[in-house]
């Protein structure tokens, strides 16, 4: 167990730059390298916060890859890429190591962008082995020679992609080397078959020992490192059973191994590595504690999956001060009121219960809960399943991940016109999750689809009347999105209202200028109203409330009575303004002289930093609002507006 002594010395970790620099240590210097390496990653997590953790699991497991394998010339894969602080420590990034998460420093995740080592860019889980096998084929029609390895959790191993890729590389019988890094742990519990097969695995017997690996390789592997294996460790008695499964889909498996033991860890990697030419793709399977080594993790329910800063010695955590509660909340609340009065209501989830709020629907309603494990595309089927039955499921669901079910969204819920709930949180930019996690496109993607109803909150009241309008919504597929972190402040109803389909609402009357929101960012379109008023300029401010159907009425009259039109929602180009314009151009509007200026995201994935950093850099603010207005009317601009 590591003693925490912030700053304490670490030389070992001081004589590592690069991989290159541990390959020749020795195992017993490779643990104090490890130790030293968790407590850097405890160092730095508690200056930036972050997803600690997972990072802590595979710290051993993060110097043996490197140690035995020849990074980046051998490829390695790292799914989700949450895990991955301790890589870049060891990978020519320990300076900037404090730097992780925000506005200019480190990403969170892999990216190709910021290191050689970083061999495919992750945040969204489960691709690794679609996208090591695709690395492997790459070698082998180029006649290279270098070991693809990727390595995935649990959690990841529950979504339909990581067998879709197992499928294609036992069928292909490709030279690739699979981690499986099992610590019983997904963000929340794991949930499903393949967690319950992982955990009968582990259930049967204790972990492997290496003589009982190295004597079933023996037993399997051709005759060559036959004789090595046998030479290096005595054959036991009894081949295990055990992963089977992954056996029948065409990998050599090897395991349970416990993943913080080097002792293990390393010869069986070496093994596995020289004897991968021989027998095709391998899955090892390690077993991993989340928070390993850091006590306040290890005790943690969550692990420590993501925390803010914390104090290293004590592991409190920086709390926010206490402001209005966060739209997910609110979401939560608001659904559990309307599921009290409506037993069909149900919800669902993709492995994100705490994320979406739906764990404080599921203490109250166990059974009407449904958690499908990281598997976005089935939890949408899976809802339009039960809608046909008559039941009203609330699919809740980050925009970002709702982007891998976009045909299950057409084909299975929007064809047929099924009632299914989208509750689509984090929608806009995201923080210091950065671009992987923003919820950009939903807008754009959904708003093409027939069948669609949308709409987007402008404060935490609205989205109490939302919930309440897609639960009473039982004509066809209904979404609804809400941003990331707390809401304005503003009073909650008691009970939501259902609100007219299709009908905005005007917030504030003016003459000259119209500036219609969609969706939060009605706070800054009432700044941006104060200061177009101070400079003389009246200004009317609506909600749209909904992008599909649109206001047609009410956008007419803004076109009709305004010399300037401005829209406004966090989402790229495609989506809101764009239907708009399209109304405006098919109504005649545009030849009024009007000026429209549809704002929007722009077209750049927008990196980590700090939200109003990220606003800024948008020019989605009052400022820009302002600016964009007076450039429309040709007066003296000040500030320029970013355009997509
Ligand atoms: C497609 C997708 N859905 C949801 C998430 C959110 N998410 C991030 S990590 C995680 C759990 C991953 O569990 P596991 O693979 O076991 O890794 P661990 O954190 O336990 O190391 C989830 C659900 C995601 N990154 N990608």
């Amino acid at each position: 167990m590591t003693t925490m002594t912030p700053g304490s010395p670490k030389p070992m970790l001081d004589r590592v730059r690069y991989p290159a620099d541990l390959r020749n240590f020795s195992t017993e210097q490779l643990k104090q390298l490890a130790d030293e390496l968790r407590r850097e990653t405890i160092e730095a997590v508690s200056i930036t916060g972050g997803h600690l953790g997972a990072s802590l699991g595979v710290v051993e497991l993060t110097v043996a890859l490197h140690h035995v394998f020849d990074t980046p010339h051998d490829r390695l894969i790292w799914d989700v890429g949450h895990q991955t602080y301790p890589h870049k420590i060891l990978t020519g990034r320990r300076e900037r190591i404090r730097t992780l998460r925000q506005g200019g420093g480190l990403s969170g995740f892999v990216r190709r962008s910021e290191s050689d080592y970083d061999a495919f860019g992750t945040a969204h889980s489960s691709t690794s082995i679609s996208a090591g096998l695709g690395m492997a084929v790459a070698r082998d029609l180029k006649g290279e020679t270098r070991h693809v390895v990727c390595v995935i959790g649990d959690g990841a191993m529950s979504a339909g992609m990581a067998y879709e890729a197992m499928n294609n590389a036992g069928a292909m019988k490709s030279r690739l080397i699979v981690i499986l890094n099992d610590n019983d742990m997904s963000i929340a519990p794991p949930v499903g078959a393949m967690s319950a097969y992982l955990s009968r695995i582990l259930s049967g017997r204790s972990y492997t020992g290496l003589r009982e690996v190295a004597a079933r390789m023996a037993k399997r592997f051709p005759r060559p490192f036959e004789r090595t294996a046998k030479r290096a460790e005595e054959i036991a008695k009894s081949i295990l059973t055990g992963g089977t499964l992954f056996e029948l889909m065409g990998f050599y498996y090897v395991g349970p191994i416990d993943g913080h033991n080097l002792d293990h860890l390393l010869p069986v990697l070496r093994n596995v590595r020289e004897a991968e030419d021989a027998v095709g793709p391998i899955l090892v399977h390690v077993v991993t504690q989340k928070g390993k080594g850091y006590p306040p993790a290890e005790k943690a329910a969550d692990k420590y999956h993501g925390v803010s800063t914390f104090n290293v010695v004590t592991g409190e955590q920086a709390r926010p001060a206490a402001g209005p509660p966060s739209y997910t909340k609110v979401f939560a609340n608001a659904l559990i009121a309307e599921a009290e009065r409506d037993p069909a209501i149900v919800a669902i989830t993709a492995a994100m219960p705490a994320g979406t709020g739906l764990d404080l629907f599921q203490k109250r309603f166990p059974h009407r809960t449904f958690d499908v494990g990281i598997a976005e595309q089935h939890a949408v089927t899976f809802a339009a399943g039960m809608a046909c039955e008559g039941l009203k499921p609330f699919v809740a669901i980050y925009s970002t991940f709702l982007q891998r079910a976009y045909d299950q969204v057409v084909h299975d819920v929007a064809l047929q016109n099924l009632p299914v709930r989208f509750a689509m949180d984090r929608a806009g930019l995201v923080g210091a999750d950065g671009a992987t996690h923003a919820g950009s496109f939903d807008i754009a993607y959904l708003g093409c689809v027939p069948n669609m109803v949308l709409m987007a909150a402008a404060d935490e009241a609205e989205l109490v009347h939302m919930v309440a309008t897609a639960a009473a919504h039982d004509a066809g597929p209904i979404a609804f999105r809400y941003p990331r972190g707390e809401g304005v402040g503003v009073p909650l109803p008691e009970r939501g209202e259902v609100l007219p389909i299709g009908k905005g609402r005007i917030i504030r009357e003016g003459t000259t200028v119209a500036i219609l929101s969609y969706g939060a960012r009605l706070q800054e379109c009432l700044k941006a109203a104060d200061e177009l008023a101070a400079r003389g300029l009246s200004t009317t401010v609506a909600d749209a409330r909904f992008a599909k159907p649109l206001d047609r009425a009410l956008i007419h009259r803004l076109a009709r009575e305004h010399e300037v039109l401005i829209t406004i929602e966090e989402g790229a180009i495609g989506g809101f303004g764009s239907f708009v314009l399209h109304e405006l151009a098919h109504a005649g509007l545009l030849e009024t002289g009007l000026k429209v200026r549809p704002m929007v995201l722009p077209d750049l994935f927008i990196d980590h930093d700090k939200p109003s950093a990220q606003y800024e850099k948008a020019g989605l603010n009052a400022r820009h609002i302002v600016a964009t207005a007076l450039a429309a009317l040709g007066r003296d601009v000040a500030a320029q507006p970013a355009r997509a």
